[in-house]
């Protein structure tokens, strides 16, 4: 701390990091799930308009929640300097200041869904250690300030460094205390381990996966650990099994509430699914295909008697998100899932732990609803789900979609015969035939892999012949309905991309 000046906005951060670790700890303990600094981030999402969070989607990748948690943490340093900074000259101005960013915290903690006065506590107890640890802080340059020991000059130095530890290690014991008293993930997560639920190990069978794939292509079934991920929530809710309960109502004739045993003890459906996002981009990756365990979303309705003149089913989510999906889809054949398994293991927490939703044929953001909590019978002109309201389309039908993963975008590979493949799908209508085209020649058919339902993706492989030099590739499906995919291309909003997948790539002559 060469000069006071700096001192004065150095203990400003200092003493901001120590008001957000006290509140970070007090959240953790009254077990809120979010801290302070999360809930404000959930609430710039919450805020940004639908279109820049696609857009930071798209550019950023899942890195955008990274992006956004560096970039506030950037503006709360530069406010706390900017507080302690004020200090210097007015006290009140730098607790305006902080009582406004505190104000922040507030709007963001009452947001939540089902918030309580309690959800206040940890701001009211990270603007008082604010406020003590400014003033401890600044006490020795208060005095320098004063010109009470200018003559010595910088004799405020030792005081405020043994000050300033303190702080640091208070902050930092705060953080670390606040951490263990935040094991309730840990603890779910034991808890999902420790579960024996009744799901069928199925493997892959061999005759859903091509002959000699090259390598690249992606395999048939999604790992958990691959598989994409999408969803608004900052820090995925943790929910206890034994806690979570489904409520149906709205138009229905009784209503049912279903807890977790009750969930496991019902007849159980399994299925292969193929899950897409609305996001992905022609050629993009955020798609997936598991084996799914759960129970028939169309038997609960049917107990709980759906009321003529309803069309939709609003799906509320544990953290607030929720979705629209139409009720022919979830009460027709097809296997739309309340789903606690996935691949044979506990659904993941980051993908909806204990139970969500998935439905056949639709977008995940229309229908497959992670940490389901609600399910409300009801019409389509009553309701906005969080992706309408953001430009979004109001039902999300899945669109036809072909991939090349063979060759790689620019690859090189030895001339002559060059195998290529790759994944097309269109769940609950399925695929009848991919082709793909070299340099725009004449369209060619691929050899497809087995399926087992239309609700899946399918392999293709096809040998191409490759003269030496730059080549373009592309592929389309015909579905099963005799329809070939568009070439227009279309934009991911507001209701999914369109076009040809196409790649670029070079055979080398073999020396
Ligand atoms: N609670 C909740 N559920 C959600 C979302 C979300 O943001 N919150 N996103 C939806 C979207 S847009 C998609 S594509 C799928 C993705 O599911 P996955 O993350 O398991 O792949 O979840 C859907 N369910
Ligand atoms: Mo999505």
């Amino acid at each position: 701390m060469a000069t006071p000046r700096g001192a004065w906005a150095f203990s400003g951060v200092l003493a901001g990091l120590a008001g957000l670790a006290t509140s970070h700890v007090a959240a953790m303990w009254l077990t809120i799930r979010d801290g302070p600094f999360v809930a404000v981030g959930q609430l710039v999402v919450r805020l940004t308009p639908g279109p820049v969070t696609e857009q930071a989607i798209g550019v950023l990748g899942s890195r955008n929640k990274l992006v956004l948690v560096m970039v506030l943490g950037l503006i709360l340093l530069a406010l706390f300097a900017y507080a302690g900074h004020l200090a210097r000259r007015h006290w009140w101005r730098a607790v305006l200041v902080y009582a406004a960013r505190a104000g922040v915290g507030v709007v963001a903690a009452l947001w939540r869904r089902g918030a309580e006065a309690i959800d206040l506590l940890p701001v009211v107890i990270g603007l008082m250690t604010w406020l003590v640890a400014l003033a401890i802080l600044t006490v020795p340059l208060q005095a320098e300030h004063a010109g009470r020991s200018a003559a010595a000059g910088g004799t405020h130095r030792r005081p405020f460094l043994v000050r300033a530890g303190v702080v640091v290690a208070l902050a930092t014991g705060g953080t670390l205390v606040g951490n263990l008293v935040g094991r309730r993930r840990r603890r779910v997560e034991e808890t999902r381990r420790l579960l024996r639920l009744p799901m069928t190990m199925r493997e892959v069978s061999p005759r859903f996966r091509v002959d000699d794939p090259p390598e690249g292509l992606t395999p048939w079934r999604t790992p958990n650990e691959s598989f994409y991920r999408i969803h608004t929530a900052l820090v995925v809710p943790t929910i206890d099994p034994t806690e979570w309960t489904l409520r149906i109502h709205g138009m229905v004739d009784r209503e049912v509430v279903l807890t977790y045993r009750d969930l496991l003890r019902r007849p159980r459906a399994e299925a292969w699914l193929t899950l897409n996002c609305v996001s992905n981009e022609v050629g993009g990756d955020l798609v997936g295909n598991a084996w799914w365990s759960g129970v028939r979303v169309a038997d609960l309705l049917a107990e709980a008697g759906v009321q003529a003149g309803a069309d939709a089913v609003l799906q509320t989510s544990e953290d607030g998100w929720n979705c629209a999906t139409p009720l022919e889809v979830l009460t027709d054949e097809r296997d739309a899932l309340l789903a606690y398994g996935m691949n044979s293991q506990p659904l993941p927490l980051d993908h909806g732990f204990p139970v969500r939703t998935i439905v056949p044929g639709l977008y995940g953001y229309v229908s497959a609803c992670k940490w389901v909590v609600d399910l409300e019978v009801t019409r389509f002109d009553r309701v906005e789900a969080y992706w309408t309201q953001r430009g979004w389309g109001e039902q999300g039908p899945v669109k036809v979609a072909s991939r090349i993963d063979v060759p790689a975008p620019g690859q090189s590979v030895p001339a002559g015969t060059v195998r290529a493949a790759g994944v097309a799908w269109f769940q609950h209508t399925g695929i009848a035939a991919v082709e793909v085209q070299l340099d725009g020649g004449a369209w060619q058919r691929a050899e497809l892999g087995g399926v087992p339902s239309t609700d899946t993706w399918v392999q293709w492989v096809v040998d191409l012949e490759a003269e030496p030099g730059e080549h373009l590739l592309r592929v389309r499906a015909i579905d099963r309905r005799g329809a070939e995919q568009t070439g227009i291309v279309r934009d991911v909003l507001p209701d999914g991309a369109t076009g040809w997948h196409e790649i670029e790539f070079t055979a080398q002559e073999e020396t």
